[in-house]
């Protein structure tokens, strides 16, 4: 669409979340052709991943990595800065091309996990959901049908729906009942945050509208305003601190989580609300974000404003539609078509229909879209002319048998919610639907289905243009190395051998880093003492190796992790050994994660610590200094203890 438009004279913007670029392109050296600017977008500011730390968020502009503006210290935010970056894109665009139009594609982090917000916002709701998640279900359901968001009748569905044999026991709803008063006051300030992030986002794109309307462009311009697929469910019945766990597979430990009880929300979480916000803020749905079968996973309120080209103001629509039916609105409110061929290749049809009927409709007339399907880690769903059918399975359950998945029937024209089971009263009915899911999965890719756990799908290694290695050489002064390009250290033996000169005997700064405070690995020079520090999903203490004192000289500094076994959930416990030259001067047990250290952002760095530091016994960037590294090989596996002329030659060899 962006193309589209840009050829048709708009100037196009991407801000904020990205999410759409192969993994091993996520990279400095990456192939950018499908990176925003080669795809029709003139700007673009935000990340690329999934997700980012919103107080150290993994930015990029345009087509490079650029280190972020200022620190969480002196105010920052994301939320903050795109709201910044999308005013100041705006701007130089009317100073040097006011006659053109333009197109914004707004993403912001929230309120996708972490939930990280201003304090002074998380103690505006303080005390605001001391009921619990029940309780707000049943306020908040109410509400929505005395405002007219759902209509008269509208069901509250069961929390826990699906059967415990079919279920995925990471997503289940804790009874509030059953919670200790410390869950419950952890639980609460949770939410208090998630709220605190939504609000603060709405305010700070406020001040988007707020110069547009100053600017005389607001009348003219169509604003989409939707929040993310549903809240998400990734922090587990007992919410996180760190959603990393959840991607590792590591369970949360709730004394552990008690700790930042007063910090939540601040730079030291990464945290998440527990599934029982996630089913309550999905109101009255089943389920939430990856249950694509079910409203809970799918359905957002989306506010559409025009005040030159709809004449209603503050009304309701109840028409069913879907996100692919916005690119149908938008493309016909600029009285644009999708080509049949665009630059000589065969376009698939376009998926939406035009909402733009709706405009002008009542608030009930039928809708014109006819048949939905979704799909998303395994669940399936399909709408068809105000019925839908859900397959009861969970995402990431590795249970496949999918033939044998029990199907239910919901007549959602009259029962939005989907409260109600007509499997058995509409058999045939139903076997039409799941025909309709195989023949629309068909068509629009989405088979074979696949339910591994998030652990499996994130970890396991991708088809990757560059060739398997099993020795990395990094150098100082280069750009982080993004985790799905870097040399991978799970499961696996390492070591981790710099060339360093030591000049002064002051000497101290970080040889080599990967992660943040919420897992990572450093290894660095403090107090003229060698460390090395392996965060294991942020849990404290920090597993530290550490020298005696170095004097100025050259020297081979290092560390080697010996695995020997797996732990109860699958993390590698072995033993490390800190080496000077070729002498160990420290070892011990130590255990490494599973998974991941981050979904994006915090990569592998020489010479600093880009982001969020790794250790508490230093903070960003940690710039190596009084002395000088010339390379830091990485070698992971079986492979024996690397001689460093071999290196060397290797690092010649790679220039
Ligand atoms: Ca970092």
């Amino acid at each position: 669409m962006a193309q589209l438009l840009q050829d048709a004279g708009w100037s196009t913007f991407w801000i904020g979340k990205n999410h759409n670029v192969p993994e091993q392109d996520v990279a400095p050296g990456g192939n950018r052709q499908r990176w925003p600017l080669a795809m029709g977008f003139d700007r673009f500011y935000g990340f690329l991943g999934g997700e980012t730390n919103q107080w150290y968020p993994d930015l990029v502009e345009d087509n490079r990595f650029i280190d972020q503006p200022y620190g969480p210290e002196e105010g920052y935010h994301f939320s903050k800065d795109i709201a910044d970056q999308a005013i100041r894109m705006i701007r130089d665009q009317n100073a040097s091309n006011p006659s053109k139009p333009w197109y914004m594609w707004y993403n912001p982090g929230a309120n996708h996990a972490p939930h990280h917000a201003p304090q002074e916002y998380i103690d505006k709701y303080k005390g605001m959901f001391d009921g619990g998640y029940e309780a707000y279900r049943e306020w908040v359901l109410a509400r929505m049908i005395e405002r007219g968001v759902l209509p008269e009748g509208t069901e509250l569905t069961p929390l826990n729906p699906i059967p415990e044999e079919m279920a995925n026991p990471v997503d289940a709803v804790l009874p509030w009942d059953s919670l200790s008063d410390d869950e419950k006051a952890l639980f609460v300030r949770m939410a208090e945050v998630f709220a605190a992030l939504s609000e603060y986002t709405d305010v700070e794109i406020g001040r988007i509208i707020d110069y547009l309307e100053e600017s005389g462009q607001l009348d003219n311009t169509v604003i989409f305003y939707c929040a993310d697929n549903g809240t998400s469910g990734e922090g587990t019945p007992s919410g996180s601190v760190n959603e990393n766990k959840f991607f590792n597979n590591y369970p949360d430990d709730m004394a552990e989580n008690m700790k930042y009880l007063d910090r939540l929300g601040g730079p030291e979480t990464y945290n998440h609300i527990p599934t029982g916000w996630a089913a309550a803020f999905s109101t009255p749905f089943q389920m939430f974000k990856r249950y694509s079968q079910f409203s809970g996973g799918t359905c957002d309120p989306l506010v559409i404003s025009w005040p030159k080209g709809i004449k209603a103001r503050g009304e309701i629509r109840h028409q069913y539609h879907h996100s692919v039916d916005i690119v149908a609105t938008i493309l016909d409110v600029c009285g644009l078509e999708m080509p049949d061929t665009y630059r000589g290749v065969e376009q698939y049809p376009l998926s939406g229909v035009s909402m733009r009927y709706s405009f002008d409709a009542e608030p009930d007339a039928p809708t014109e879209k006819e048949r939905q399907y979704y799909a998303m880690f395994s669940t399936r769903g399909i709408w068809e002319n105000g019925w839908k059918a859900a397959a009861i399975h969970a995402p990431f359950s590795e249970k496949g048998n999918f033939d044998q998945d029990e199907w239910e029937l919901y007549h959602v024209d009259e029962d939005r919610s989907e409260s109600k089971n007509l499997a058995a009263e509409h058999p045939e009915k139903l076997q039409q639907l799941i025909a309709t899911w195989f023949e629309e999965a068909e068509r629009n890719f989405a088979l074979p289905l696949d339910d591994r756990s998030g652990k499996d799908m994130l970890a396991t290694e991708r088809p990757k243009s560059e060739p398997p290695r099993d020795r990395f050489i990094y150098y100082p002064g280069t750009s982080p190395v993004p985790e799905g390009v870097a040399v991978n250290t799970r499961n696996r033996s390492y070591k981790i051998l710099a060339n360093v000169e030591i000049t002064d005997s002051d000497c101290s700064g970080v040889i080599f880093a990967h992660g943040s405070r919420f897992g990572g690995h450093s290894l660095f020079i403090k107090d003229r003492r060698l460390h090395y520090v392996y965060n294991f999903l942020g849990i404290k203490p920090e597993q530290q190796f550490s020298s005696h004192e170095l004097e100025p000289g050259k020297y081979t500094l290092g560390m080697e992790f010996i695995r020997e076994g797996a732990g109860e959930y699958q993390e590698s416990l072995g033993t490390t050994k800190l080496y000077v030259n070729d002498t160990v001067v420290d070892d011990g047990p130590m255990r490494t994660q599973p998974g991941k250290f981050t979904l994006s952002g915090d990569g592998l760095c020489i010479g600093y610590d880009s982001g969020d530091a790794v250790s508490e016994q230093y903070t960003t960037p940690g710039r190596f200094a009084g002395g000088t590294i010339d390379f830091v090989g990485v070698t992971v596996e079986e492979l024996e203890y690397l001689d460093l002329e071999q290196m060397a030659a290797v690092a010649l060899a790679l220039d």
